[in-house]
């Protein structure tokens, strides 16, 4: 991390809502890095001699979050080693456990800057997952098994975190049930309006 203290907006929405997809377009039109806490355990994963690799992948298919200590470790390893000083941290947090870690642990390394919430029905979200586990994603939570304990997970966990940053002015909604290069010109106004 450079000198100046990191830039942050969490991007949050239900599994398959659109985040990653508009994270990228946000990479390209605006100066930001883009980390994604599932990539980020993903990736984790996989890496030979991980301790965590058997934990990750049994919350991953249950659609439970895994705990914050692995997660938010792996979030200030990625922000120290880009070198970067502007992120957008996808699909955390996502409990009551992962804010309270962050706080612990980033609090007054990182400036939150704001919530990008991707509204989206279940239905929409459902189609989208389905869609792309048809289509090879490879993702071993991209069945409907899974798909209902993530969604269950995001209703019961994951929305009240979201309203207890909406009870504190910091959410910018999106509508993301409409095309991707719509909803992406909704989230250039607001990086826009914001000063960036
Ligand atoms: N698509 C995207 N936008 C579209 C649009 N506007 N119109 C039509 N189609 C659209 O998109 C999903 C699919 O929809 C793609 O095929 C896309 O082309 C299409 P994507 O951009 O990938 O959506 P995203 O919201 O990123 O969906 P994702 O499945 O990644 O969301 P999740 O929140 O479920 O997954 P994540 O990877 O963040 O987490 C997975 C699991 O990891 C969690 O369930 C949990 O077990 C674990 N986890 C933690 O434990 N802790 C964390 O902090 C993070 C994750
Ligand atoms: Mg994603």
């Amino acid at each position: 991390m450079a000198n100046e203290t990191p830039k942050v907006v969490f991007v949050l929405g239900g599994p398959g809502a659109g985040k990653g997809t508009q994270c990228s377009k946000i990479v390209d039109r605006f100066q930001f890095t883009h980390l994604s806490a599932g990539d980020l355990l993903r990736e984790e994963r996989s890496r030979e001699g991980s301790e965590f690799g058997s934990l990750i992948e049994d919350y991953i298919r249950n659609g439970k979050i895994v705990p914050v200590e692995v997660t938010c470790s792996l979030l200030e390893n990625a922000m120290k080693n880009s070198g970067k000083t502007r992120f957008l941290i996808d699909g955390f947090p996502r409990n009551q456990d992962n804010l309270d870690g962050w706080n612990r642990q980033m609090g007054d390394k990182a400036d939150m800057q704001f919530v990008l919430f991707f509204d989206c029905s279940e239905d929409v979200c459902v189609q989208r997952c389905l869609g792309r586990g048809q289509s090879g994603s490879g993702r071993s939570d991209d069945n409907m098994e899974s798909l209902k304990k993530r969604i269950q997970t995001y209703n019961n966990d994951s929305l009240p975190i979201i309203k207890h940053f909406e009870n504190d002015g910091k959410v910018k909604t999106i509508d993301a049930s409409p095309d991707a290069d719509k909803v992406f010109s909704e989230v250039e106004r607001v990086f826009v309006a914001s000063g960036f």
